[in-house]
């Protein structure tokens, strides 16, 4: 397959006005009938070629003649039609099969055939898949849809756009028509028929209309959809107050589904979800997924300016609304929880998912040149390091600025299709600045690492810093040219104290941003009257990778000293990198001595609050040990990493711990307010240092903890803790688990997730076992990632066995997951990443089980595409 190429953009020769569809549903059968108003574009007559993959077309007349077979070409998953003009109307009808599409795209059954409901996903070539169609984001249309269906077996019947009329038909069936009236896409489309309840509330936005807010899920959950609604109506407000947008239809609809292949999506009127992200309740949600329900539905309802009222012009630039989506919700979630441990949070993912793709043969730019399958470009690198580069250029325009610029974006591209130079011209011209230097950042893929080093001067008083980038080559893209990079900075004296600054003769503060856009530079601070020790890159204010080299006690003082939240963790992270790398043997280094010093000070003082003390105690994970090496062998870095932990547990000692985690226990309040969150996840952190210690107590402690844990948080901690040290007590506990949450699908996942995390070589006769559990099966995307996933791509040392028997397992199902699920098989099979870097035993195995997985005979593009570029 060739690939399709970001310089072979041509705007589109034919467009569509509008579209009526009338969609006769039924589970087996659906029959769509559409009629396209057709616009020609330029001078010269091009033939009409339409989109379609699946169909059975039943008929087409064209400005309402029939046409005769002759004067159409169906073949190749498109139809060609003769003797359209400028205006001409095409009508087609086409039957789909919903109950026989295992791809989760088009138009699906979620559930069983017989109280299970339709609907469809059309982002990002879905549409083709339901009619025939220009099927491109840049070919925006008015939608009318007419819903058709028998009223028993669906008697709810949902579209996007506003509500235009009901009624009955003859046979018991009925019908429900409605109409949008902003020009969109066809990824944008929904609809969603059958068996479902609701819950809504009214809504007036900030400029007068007023709104219907309603989610919807089948009955037995509608009660867990509260905490969405509420949020909802949070990111509403925040979108009003922060970006002056209101919400532009009467409706808005949210549907949970257990059957999809993401998070959810931001169709225009009705939004899908994935029930993970809009179902929550204390007895069956951590406060994480909280967080995350809270986070998909403000990211969703973000989408309806940055995605949907200006759109993409072609699926390059995909983190047009992505990036920029992303980062309104980081935003919005650090408004609404804590700014540091938000930002925490997003780095670390950052590091661990994006960083990882950027450094291995997946490698590709934030707007990529090239893509055989569009879905495989879902990625960290267009979603989270695309937020990172609105992130700098909001810091570049500063918050008002950048309000400015968002503002002239919207007002030049509402209702069309645009690019990310229209984004980067929009907010520059808004402020009178030239930001194209930073489509360099979006144009080259791979992390810049950036190097600085300092000199002092004590006669002159004079402090240099040198800062340097480099990227290294990445797969098409040998050569790098310099970015922006934007370097928050603060100097520090050695008690601590943060010094002000003088650049360039004026003073700026204790805080200032330096902008690296050469490949080397330097700035001076004068009037120093210390060696300092600097503090870079604040608040993570460029994604890049930082080399300094601090000593452990440098990295202490930070530890000790930054006010800024994020810094103050990043130095204990750089610290702990340090130990860890230090740690030969039992042997108590400086490094690691200093790290656990510095920590347990903190631990003792109660001077910090007690989430952000709780990602303090948290060394780097394995995959981000990992990725700073060149021959990795995740079992050792596992068994590393829990001796680094086990010095810093010793260091506190067991008395503190237990006391600790005592006087957390003795509250038992489960409201979701910071402070009780914040308790929650110390007390975690607190119990798995203390199993590392004396496992004993610990596991008595956690069986108890299980026993009466009043919500999910603690209850799945202490399972956690049992299950992966294989406590005596976690059998009895996995099957009260199992029990308990026998008919609630999202709980279960974790059941199977916790389980195929168990780490080192047990964990694959686990995930076996788990795989005859008749609560199993490939065709439901929550599940398979709960046990695929969470083996494959989250327990490293469970997944990576020197024998090569992970992989292979892995592949055997990749295979079987790709006949039914090319998406999800193709998302999967990306924890092949990296392989390359795997210690020489480890890295034979694993391409041996690649190999063979490419031979096989009729993959998916899907598939084909992640494998052929990992194996390159
Ligand atoms: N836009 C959707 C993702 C669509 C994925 C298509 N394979 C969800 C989101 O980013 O909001
Ligand atoms: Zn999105």
């Amino acid at each position: 397959i060739t690939p399709i190429r970001l310089h072979d953009y041509r705007r589109p020769a034919w467009t569509v006005d509008t579209i009526e569809l009338d969609v006769d549903l039924g589970i087996d059968a659906t029959d769509i009938t559409s009629r396209l108003t057709l616009r020609h574009g330029g001078t010269q007559t091009t033939p009409l070629r339409l989109d379609g993959e699946g169909l059975e077309l039943l008929a087409i007349s064209l400005d309402g003649h029939p046409l005769d077979p002759s004067h159409y070409r169906h073949e190749d998953n498109v139809l060609e039609v003769d003797g359209a003009r400028d205006g001409s109307v095409l009508e087609t009808r086409v039957r789909v099969k919903p109950a026989a599409n295992t791809t989760l795209e088009g138009l699906y059954l979620s559930g069983s055939r017989e109280t299970g409901f339709l609907l469809t996903q059309c982002e990002a070539e879905g549409f083709r898949h339901i009619t025939f169609f220009p099927d491109r984001p840049d070919v925006l249309a008015r939608y009318t849809v007419t819903l058709l269906a028998d009223r028993a077996r669906f008697p709810v019947l949902l579209a996007g756009g506003n509500p235009d009329g009901t009624g009955e038909l003859a046979e018991g069936r009925h019908w429900a028509r409605f109409v949008d009236t902003h020009p969109k896409p066809s990824y944008l489309f929904a609809l969603v028929a059958g068996r479902l309840e609701n819950i809504q509330r009214d809504y007036i936005t900030a400029n007068g209309r007023a709104v219907k807010l309603v989610m919807w899920s089948e009955a037995n959950v509608i009660d867990r959809c509260h905490y969405a609604l509420d949020a909802l109506e949070r990111s509403m407000r925040w979108d009003e107050r922060t970006y002056g947008r209101n919400y532009d239809l009467d409706v808005f609809h949210v549907v949970a589904t257990h059957d999809f292949n993401m998070g959810a999506m931001e169709n225009k009127g009705l939004n899908i979800f994935n029930a993970k992200y809009l179902l929550a309740d204390p007895d069956s949600s951590t406060d994480e997924e909280y967080r995350a329900v809270e986070a998909v539905v403000a990211h969703e309802y973000f989408h309806n300016w940055t995605g949907n009222r200006v759109t993409c012009r072609d699926w390059f630039q995909l983190s047009l609304k992505e990036g920029l989506t992303v980062f309104r919700e980081q935003q919005f979630s650090a408004d609404m929880n804590s700014p540091s441990l938000k930002r925490i949070e997003d780095v670390s993912l950052l590091r661990r998912t994006q960083f990882p793709e950027d450094a291995g043969p997946l490698a590709h730019p934030v707007r990529p040149s090239e893509y055989r399958e569009i879905n495989n470009f879902y990625t960290a690198t267009v979603y989270e390091k695309g937020s990172e580069l609105v992130r700098m250029l909001a810091g570049r325009l500063g918050q008002e600025g950048f309000r400015r610029g968002m503002d002239v974006y919207f007002e030049r591209h509402d209702g069309s299709a645009a690019t990310i130079e229209d984004f980067l011209s929009a907010l520059g011209d808004a402020n009178g600045i030239d930001l194209m230097p930073y489509l360099a950042w979006y144009a080259q893929a791979g992390t810049p690492h950036l190097h600085a080093q300092g000199e002092y001067d004590a006669a002159r008083r004079q402090y240099t810093l040198t800062l340097s980038q480099h990227t290294r080559a990445t797969p098409g893209q040998p050569e790098k040219v310099p970015v922006p990079i934007p370097v928050k900075l603060s100097l520090f004296d050695r008690d601590g104290r943060v010094l002000p600054l003088h650049i360039n003769g004026h003073a700026a503060g204790t805080e200032a941003v330096v902008v690296v856009d050469m490949a080397s530079q330097h700035v001076v601070f004068h009037d120093v009257a210390t060696e300092p020790v600097p503090s870079l890159l604040r608040d993570f204010s460029a994604p890049v990778v930082l080399e300094y080299d601090y000593s452990p006690a440098e990295l202490a003082l930070l530890l000790t000293n930054d006010a800024d939240g994020f810094n103050r963790w990043e130095a204990g992270q750089q610290l702990a990198v340090l130990a860890f790398d230090s740690l030969h043997g039992n042997a108590e280094t400086d490094a690691c001595k200093a790290w656990c010093d510095a920590l347990t000070a903190l631990f003792e003082h109660h001077a910090i609050d007690d989430a952000l003390l709780a990602d303090l105690l948290t060394p780097p994970g394995e995959i981000e040990f990992a990725d700073r090496q060149s021959e990795v062998d995740p079992a050792k870095i596992h068994a590393q990493r829990q001796e680094l932990q086990r010095h810093l547990a010793k260091r506190i000692g067991a008395p503190a711990l237990l006391a600790r985690y005592r006087a957390l226990a003795s509250h038992t309040s489960q409201s979701l307010d910071a402070e009780s969150q914040a308790r929650r996840r110390l007390k975690r952190r607190v119990l798995e240092l203390l199993a590392l210690l004396d496992a004993d107590t610990a596991h008595a402690l956690a069986a108890q903890q299980y026993e009466s844990a009043v919500g999910m948080t603690d209850r799945l901690t202490a399972l956690g803790v049992l299950v992966r040290d294989r406590a005596p007590q976690a059998a009895a506990a996995l099957a009260d688990f199992r029990r308990r949450y026998a008919d609630n699908p999202l709980a279960l996942d974790k059941w199977f997730a916790v389980q195929a995390q168990v780490p080192g070589e047990p964990a694959l006769a686990t995930v076996k076992s788990l795989e005859s559990d008749p609560a199993f099966t490939l065709k439901n995307p929550n599940r398979a990632r709960a046990v695929l996933g969470a083996f494959a791509s989250n327990n490293p040392s469970g997944f990576h066995r020197a024998d090569g028997e992970g992989y292979r397992w892995l592949t055997e199902r990749l295979a079987e997951l790709d006949a039914l699920n090319p998406q999800i098989a193709a998302r999967l099979a990306t924890a092949f990443n990296g392989w390359q870097r795997l210690e020489p035993v480890r890295r034979e195995v694993a391409h041996a089980a690649l190999g063979e997985l490419a031979q096989r005979q009729g993959l998916s593009r899907n598939l084909g595409e992640i494998i052929g570029n990992v194996l390159q």
